[in-house]
């Protein structure tokens, strides 16, 4: 019966009723979902309005911004502006932090990377948006970096929007982690993927291979192994994907198991890695954990690293727990060497 389905708004009011928490998460999540169906609405119109294409600026990563980077971006601000739910938001587009003016309830802190994977947009692959909720710590500066600067253990609620074949919100407020699917039509998410969790095997890695003359000897070990299959020491076959947009790799992973991989290697190592702590590994890693995967650096769990910058790089191997588990050992075993 298509009119039994639960849209997000009610899932998370049913949440808060069934843990009897104080009702702030579904306002501090309403206007993060009215940012990902508008930035949903742009991704998808695509070529046809000239949101394809650069936008002839560069962000505070020194990388090239899409139109739809900046376009997300600012949706991402003016939505979460309105609502007044946040004392202040830090984006990946941006250097600095964005103190929000006059906000109702400036008790929590916003992250997010408006449109992850932004280089597949113009040859029509899969993008998503990241975002990740902090508590303001009592007595700091929202407009300060260092409120932002806590280990993902503290985030309150993490999610990200995919716009695949469907657009997708997957969210974790620390109970589990739950699927809703854009219904167009009506302009809602409803939930479709209740209680997402990671298979602890898996037969599937996701690594850029291009990269493997840079690797670590654990990364090698464990990729060399995978590629063996029945004839190596695994003794079976494994498949790898590599979609270049985190948002769908982690998607597949919560449907079906698997393993991503971006290590830390000779070639990133200086800055310390290609993802970005803040808002891609921490939301990432909260979400794999609450649907029973592991996320880690490989030689560290990802939500226990203490940030020392907003834009700070990480290490990053997470999904399905026996699987990240063995690429874990394989750097201790390399460490105690
Ligand atoms: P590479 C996208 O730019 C991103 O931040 C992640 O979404 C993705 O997993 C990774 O970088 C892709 O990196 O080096 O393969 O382009």
């Amino acid at each position: 019966m298509p009119y039994k389905r639960i849209t997000l708004t009610h899932f998370l009011l049913q949440e808060q009723r069934r843990l009897k928490s104080s009702g702030v998460f579904t306002s501090l999540v309403n206007d993060i979902l009215t940012a990902c169906k508008m930035v949903s609405h742009e991704v998808n119109r695509g070529a046809l309005v000239g949101n394809h294409g650069v936008a002839g600026s560069e962000n505070i990563q020194g990388e090239e911004q899409k139109k739809l980077d900046v376009l997300a971006n600012d949706i991402f601000l003016h939505m979460n502006e309105l609502g007044g739910n946040y004392a202040a938001m830090a984006s990946e587009e941006l250097e600095d932090v964005q103190a929000v003016k006059g906000t109702a309830d400036g008790r929590y802190l916003l992250l997010f990377d408006p449109l992850d994977g932004s280089s597949n947009i113009d040859v029509n692959i899969s993008v998503g948006s990241i975002f990740s909720i902090l508590r303001l710590p009592d007595g700091a500066d929202p407009k300060s970096e260092g409120a932002f600067l806590q280990p993902g253990v503290k985030q309150v609620a993490a999610g990200y929007a995919l716009y695949g074949s469907s657009t997708m919100l997957v969210l974790t407020t620390g109970n589990g982690v739950n699927g809703f699917t854009l219904d167009r039509d009506v302009g809602m998410f409803f939930l479709t993927h209740p209680g997402m969790t990671i298979p602890a095997d898996t037969q599937e890695y996701a690594i850029n291979a291009s990269r493997a003359r840079h690797w670590e000897p654990p990364v090698k070990r464990y990729v060399d192994e995978c590629q063996a299959g029945t004839e190596g020491p695994r003794g079976k076959d494994f498949n790898m994907r590599w979609v270049a947009s985190m948002v769908a790799e982690v998607h597949r992973i919560l449907v079906r198991g698997g393993v991503f991989l971006y290590p830390a290697d000779a070639e990133n190592m200086k800055k310390g890695g290609k993802l970005r702590l803040m808002y891609e590994a921490n939301p990432m890693a909260f979400i794999v954990e609450q649907a029973g995967g592991v996320a880690s650096t490989g030689r560290q769990r990802l939500m226990d690293v203490a940030p020392k910058g907003l834009h700070q790089r990480v290490p990053v191997i997470l999904g399905s727990k026996n699987e990240v588990e063995r690429v874990i050992a394989y750097h201790g075993e390399y460490d105690a060497k």
